[in-house]
């Protein structure tokens, strides 16, 4: 099938098609850019959620008890669940397919695992353009739950309207969590399991963490719900929480999707020049040379780097690859 018909069908909201389309980014395959670009103008109505947390901390039940109270608004959703560190490709873990198996009647969900074949950048941009043609094929939400809180993850949280943060008492890993600069993405924080000891110390903990930062009075605090996913508690705090943040008024959300876009163009920018770089400017083995000279102290990288930038600069980029 051309891309052209490809995209047509996306638009159209079949399932199969939008399955195929991210199989395409997945893949990194040459046709996934001139996909992305071609519904790129048809997108930009979907509100996207993040949810990210360590493993096991309930992020699927949650998302699928939020996917359950969207639908019942009568809200379609798309669901991407990316494993960075997973090392099965394909993806699709077992929690997830029991999920797909639960939602497999419901033309009003699209449920994907995507395991990343992560190069520079290759995870966060993968996710973007899925997210870009879930949100293209009609969807309404959709919801991008990722695992951990490394530099992959939160590039995949900062392209979300809203990341909520889901913690866990007694992990151990929740301070560190803090720490990895987890508080800065967090629009939400939930504390899940809490029908489990600890949880009022996790929140006291999450709200210190908060004092040190004062909020003027029109900026977002970060609230904390306490969930029990398996049960359904706390989901309606949840939910009035997501809301309320999409709602609030002021330059917050539109800052954010400004953010967005130019953090996008920025790693595309990178990525096309790294790309550039190494096949039409400088092969492997002209850069083992420079390596060697910068080794031995011939040059020093300073030099290396402003030659390589200097002919990178003078020679044309390719647009056919
Ligand atoms: N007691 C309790 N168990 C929960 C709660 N939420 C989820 N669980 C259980 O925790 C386990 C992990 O839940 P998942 O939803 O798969 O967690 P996850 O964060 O998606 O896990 P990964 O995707 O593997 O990182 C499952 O056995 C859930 O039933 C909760 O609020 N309380
Ligand atoms: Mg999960």
């Amino acid at each position: 099938m051309s891309t052209s018909a490809l995209a047509e069908r996306v638009l159209a909201g079949d399932p199969r098609a939008v399955a195929r389309a991210i199989s395409l980014v997945d893949d990194h395959a040459p046709a996934a850019a001139e996909l992305v670009r071609s519904l790129y103008a048809r997108s930009g109505r979907a509100a996207v959620i993040g949810v990210t947390g360590s493993p096991g901390a309930g992020k699927s039940t949650l998302v699928d008890r939020l996917t359950a109270a969207y639908r019942q608004q009568g809200r379609s959703v798309g669901v991407l669940a990316i494993d960075p560190t997973s090392p099965f490709s394909g993806g699709a873990v077992l929690g997830d397919r029991v999920r797909m198996q639960q939602h497999a009647m419901d033309r009003g969900v699209f449920i994907r695992s995507m395991a990343t074949r992560g190069h520079l950048g290759g995870v966060s941009r993968a996710t973007a353009d899925a997210v870009l043609i879930l949100d293209a094929s009609g969807k309404d939400i959709v919801i991008v739950e990722t695992v951990g809180v490394g530099q992959d993850e939160i590039e995949i949280v900062r392209m979300a309207d809203i990341s909520i943060v889901v913690l866990v008492p007694g992990t151990g890993d929740d301070v560190q969590a803090l720490k990895a600069g987890i508080m800065e993405i967090a629009d939400v924080f939930v504390v899940n399991k809490a029908d489990r000891d600890g949880a009022d110390r996790l929140v006291s903990s999450v709200e210190a963490n908060l004092a040190l930062h004062t909020y003027r009075p029109d900026e977002w605090r970060p609230p904390i719900v306490k969930t029990v996913a398996t049960t359904g508690d706390g989901l309606d705090a949840l939910l009035a929480q997501i809301a309320a943040f999409r709602a609030q008024s002021g330059d917050g959300p539109q800052r954010r999707h400004a953010q967005r876009t130019e953090h996008r163009i920025r790693e595309l920018m990178v990525e096309g020049f790294l790309q550039h770089l190494g096949r039409d400017v400088v092969s492997e083995a002209e850069m083992a040379v420079l390596v060697d000279r910068v080794s031995r102290r011939e040059i020093d990288p300073y030099q290396a780097a402003q030659e390589l930038l200097t002919r990178a600069l003078a020679t044309p980029v390719r647009t056919d690859a």
